[in-house]
């Protein structure tokens, strides 16, 4: 099979591709290594082709993409989850585009500080929830950031902020049109398989040396 992702065995970063490949129905291979996998990436990282060599990386025949945000983009246009040539929609995607890697990145730093966690994340909390408020209103009613128009950019807001609600779910739940747009995901036909499934229930968010790992 020619089209297949490969990440850790866990959300972070792979989940969003993983979610843009479950929708397209396409059939392709969900390569996932667990802690163990460690010494096999070391070996093939620089064996593959890949010209910046990292996880998650997607393979699609003589396509080889690295940086998720490459990665997810590459998927958004294979599957038509893209905005189309007016230049508002554009740019209200790009923006939260990027605006979804900040959220996530500070999510990340807290969550894999295992000695500063308790004592950093009532702050982290307070900046997350006025980024949102803030984040919600440029939403709108939705119920995705272009309306009716799924992009590959509410797939990226889904798994970004749903994996901070399983942290927070109060203070996340105070951004309304968010929430809407998670509800509306997490009602595509496409994704029922998935959201019912152990694999759902189960995977975490980080690896075990996290602070938080989504399991808790
Ligand atoms: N900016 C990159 C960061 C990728 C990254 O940090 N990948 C981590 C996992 S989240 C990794 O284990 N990379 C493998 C490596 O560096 O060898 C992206 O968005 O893809």
């Amino acid at each position: 099979m020619s089209l297949k992702l490969c990440y850790w065995d866990v959300r972070a970063m792979g989940e969003i591709p993983r979610h843009l490949l479950r929708y397209s129905g396409q059939d392709w291979v969900d390569d996932r290594m667990g802690m163990a996998d460690f010494g096999r990436w070391q070996a093939e990282k620089f064996t593959l082709g890949l010209d910046l060599p990292n996880l998650p990386y997607l393979i699609d025949g003589d396509i080889k993409v690295t940086q998720s945000v490459a990665v997810i983009r590459y998927l958004g246009r294979k599957f038509g989850l893209v905005p189309g040539d007016d230049e508002k929609d554009i740019v209200k995607c790009e923006m939260i585009e990027q605006e979804a890697v900040d959220l996530r990145s500070a999510f990340q730093k807290l969550c894999l500080d295992k000695e500063g966690f308790e004592e950093k994340k009532p702050a982290y909390l307070d900046s997350m929830e006025k980024k949102l408020e803030i984040l919600d209103k440029y939403i709108g009613d939705g119920p995705f950031v272009l309306g009716e128009k799924l992009t590959y950019v509410d797939f990226m807001l889904y798994e970004f902020v749903s994996q901070i609600r399983k942290m927070s779910p109060e203070r996340v739940g105070t951004a309304v049109n968010i929430g809407r747009l998670l509800n509306a995901i997490e009602a595509l036909p496409q994704l029922q398989d998935h959201f019912n499934s152990e694999l759902y229930k189960t995977k975490p968010i980080h690896p075990p040396f996290a602070a938080f790992t989504g399991l808790e």
